[in-house]
């Protein structure tokens, strides 16, 4: 062989090694191939993230996979992540459904030069691409601010209780980033009210039936409970149902997170104060337009905010905030 043509021969063999050393990056030829795995399927708030990622699918032309577990699980989330790997595609949006251990299946994507988006959850301390920590790799963080939820939550339960008495945490347990951050803003911003007596969280696994029983078992032990923070849409309604079932729906106060059509029908009725409506659909959007940009060769943002809406029974109407109602399929 002619040594000119060896020469670029190899020059093409050594552009197409580099090229698939790229981690997450696209080449022109290929489709361009995004997955998303929700926390769990059968919740409002990931079929309206996952039409959000649909929408920017549509708009960008890439391809969209979703698949996901039906319960709030680990050991159920780090199978189909696996499978999702093997599968090869460009980027992964995931919430994860734990902040540590998640970190070494998601760095198995990585290392297999798949880009990382963390929607709506994040793992390690959600601060990405600064070189800290180990668990700094995802490209970029798409999410509601949690913290200043809380806080919100807070300030309008402690409004609707008249400032004093007694009032819990409805969470799902600890170690998921969102629900930890509502629990600290809310119990942060309680500080500024010292009638308000913040007692022990309850956890209920992401069933709202248990957290319904643990209303009334907090109920029976505090006869005079005055209010209850549904930290996410399981906490949230099943508290409620429990203070439907006790016959003391309106009396003991609630705020919600996360906008469900039972939770919305329950502001209508009084059962709930306010509740904190994420919107679920930009953060599928802008999650998977961040990965879009990443794999094509653009700079993403490593962390985009999302907003929320607070809902209640006065503003529910207003078709500029009744457009965040989460969709039920
Ligand atoms: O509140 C949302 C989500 O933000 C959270 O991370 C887990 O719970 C929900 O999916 C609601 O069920």
């Amino acid at each position: 062989m002619e040594r000119r043509s060896l020469i670029k021969m190899m020059g093409v063999a050594t552009a197409a090694a580099t090229t698939s050393l790229i981690a997450g990056k696209a080449s022109a030829q290929d489709k361009i191939v995004i997955a998303l795995i929700p926390g769990l399927t059968a919740d409002g708030f990931y079929v309206t993230m996952h039409k959000g990622a649909e929408a920017a699918a549509k708009a960008t032309g890439a391809e969209l996979i979703y698949q996901g577990a039906a319960e709030w699980n680990v050991s159920l989330q780090v199978p189909i992540l696996d499978a999702i790997i093997a599968k090869k595609p460009h980027a992964i949006l995931i919430a994860p459904n734990d902040k540590v251990q998640l970190i070494e299946p998601l760095r198995k994507a990585n290392d297999a030069g798949i880009a990382v988006v963390c929607v709506d959850t994040f793992i390690g301390t959600g601060v990405f691409q600064t070189g800290a920590g180990d668990a700094d790799f995802p490209i970029s963080y798409v999410a509601s601010d949690n913290v200043l939820g809380g806080r919100m939550a807070a300030r309008a339960l402690a409004k609707a209780i008249g400032e004093k008495g007694k009032v819990y945490v409805s969470n799902v347990k600890p170690g998921i980033s969102t629900t930890d951050q509502r629990e600290e803003g809310f119990k942060d911003e309680m500080k500024n009210f010292p009638g308000v007596e913040v007692l022990e969280t309850q956890f209920n696994d992401d069933d709202a039936n248990k957290a319904a029983a643990q209303f009334q078992a907090v109920l029976g032990r505090v006869p005079d409970l005055a209010g209850v923070f549904g930290a996410n849409l399981f906490s949230a309604s099943g508290a409620a149902n429990g203070a439907k079932q006790a016959g003391v729906a309106g009396k003991v106060k609630m705020a919600g997170f996360d906008a469900p059509e039972s939770i919305v029908a329950q502001l209508k009725d009084g059962t709930f104060e306010l509740t904190i409506a994420q919107h679920p659909a930009e953060i599928g959007y802008f999650g998977f337009m961040a990965a879009y940009a990443h794999v094509t060769g653009n700079p993403a943002p490593t962390a985009i905010g999302t907003g929320f809406s607070v809902m209640t029974a006065a503003n529910i109407d207003d078709p500029n905030i009744n457009k965040y109602l989460y969709k039920s399929e």
